[in-house]
């Protein structure tokens, strides 16, 4: 079910020639892989965003959450293949190869000096050349320096790659790892679940039935997770659909999803540099279609660092209710071609949402409201 759409948006939608798919939302039924590829293909982005919107409002009125959050990628080096990547080397030794010490991790973290966050993200490659115990280390000793921060740590992919490597089930590993201040998991490394797709784009790496099932795994052990889906490199239309579909239906079953990202190709010094990359009205289409189409996953989350700050501000109007977050450092975008700034402050964040007409709130990782610090 939706927000009731005003008169003028409904003739908008008309127009448009979504009148059908508006009268399906407002019975409450689900839209399909037809109905979806048709948003993504509607020219009219006004009457799509009015109909994502409707939805957004249903679910969250006026109000933006953001968080704020220290991003640490620990090492770059990784085994797999993905042709996208412009972060990764495949072998310590390279150039630009980098494996953070466990103190040099821990010490982005005490170099805040006290300033106020309430959770660090965590994503790395596939690195052959360490123990499980660095992971484990690496959280216990993020732990002791801020036991109040949430910990939101290392992909299915990841996940799915320790298991392999030392010899574990992922309900193992994941164990493990939460007795070592694991809080939840991000949502990075789904790309495109697709076979023909996920072959080209990253054929070495966990299946899309692995990203999923190490997901399942996780929703039953009570941890929250987020999913995201990489587009606007290779994938068409339905692939993109077919990957909210399968999303949505493992959330029907576990619950566990807390936010959708979806991940807008950067083409910058990777294999795929002579693809254009999305524009800002495909970008809006996939968040809008996206919040329709996952009407059981909660929240639709901007990741400014890929999108500007400018199109995550107008995305507020096409589904999205969250913007990530303060950030501090990012690595994976900048080394593919992001322009955009290393961080936004609490201020600078709070004046974007407001400017587009929208109510600021600060939450932690679960969502819940945080209080003025
Ligand atoms: O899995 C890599 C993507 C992901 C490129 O859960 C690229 O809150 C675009 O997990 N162009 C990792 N995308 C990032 C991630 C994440 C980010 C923000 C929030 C959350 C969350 C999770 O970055 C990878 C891959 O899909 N990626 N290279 C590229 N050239």
């Amino acid at each position: 079910m939706m927000a009731e759409l005003s008169a003028p948006a409904q003739k908008v939608v008309a127009l448009a020639g979504l009148g059908d798919l508006a009268e399906k939302l407002a019975a409450g039924e689900r839209l399909d892989l037809a109905d979806g590829v048709r948003l993504l293909e509607t020219p009219d982005v006004a009457a799509l965003g009015a109909l994502a919107n409707a939805a957004r409002e249903r679910l969250h009125g006026d109000v933006t959450y953001f968080n704020r959050n220290l991003h640490i990628n620990a090492t770059n080096v990784c085994e797999a293949d993905c042709i996208f990547c412009s972060f990764a080397r495949l072998e310590t030794g390279h150039p630009d190869a980098y494996t953070m010490t466990l103190d040099e991790a821990v010490g982005r973290l005490r170099s805040l000096d006290g300033a106020f966050l309430t959770e660090v993200h965590i994503v790395n490659g596939l690195n052959p050349d360490l123990p499980f115990s660095y992971y484990t280390d690496l959280l216990s000793a993020l732990k002791a320096v801020r036991p109040d921060v949430h910990l939101k740590a290392f992909t299915a992919v990841e996940i799915a790659y320790f298991a392999e490597k030392y010899g574990m089930t992922t309900e193992e590993v994941l164990r493990a790892l939460v007795a070592a201040g694991l809080g939840s998991l991000p949502g990075g490394g789904a790309e495109v679940f697709a076979d023909r797709a996920r072959r080209k784009l990253c054929a070495d790496k966990v299946s899309a039935d692995g990203w999923l099932d190490v997901h399942r795994v996780a929703h039953r052990m009570g941890l929250r997770s987020n999913c995201t889906l990489l587009y606007g490199s290779i994938e068409t239309l339905e692939e993109r659909v077919d990957h909210l579909l399968r999303l949505r239906d493992l959330q029907d079953e576990t619950g566990g999803f807390q936010t959708f990202i979806p991940l807008k190709f950067h083409a910058e010094n990777n294999r795929l540099e002579k693809l254009p990359e999305p524009t800002a009205l495909d970008t809006l289409r996939l968040f809008a279609t996206a919040r329709l189409v996952l009407d059981n996953i909660p929240h639709l989350k901007a990741y400014w660092p890929m999108l500007g700050t400018k199109v995550a501000q107008l995305s507020l109007w096409y589904g999205v209710d969250d913007l990530d977050g303060t950030v501090r450092e990012e690595r994976i975008y900048h080394m593919a071609g992001a322009s955009t700034p290393q961080m936004l402050g609490r201020d600078q964040l709070m004046a974007l949402i407001r400017a587009a007409g929208r109510i600021p709130v600060e939450r932690d990782t679960h969502y819940a409201v945080v209080a003025e610090s």
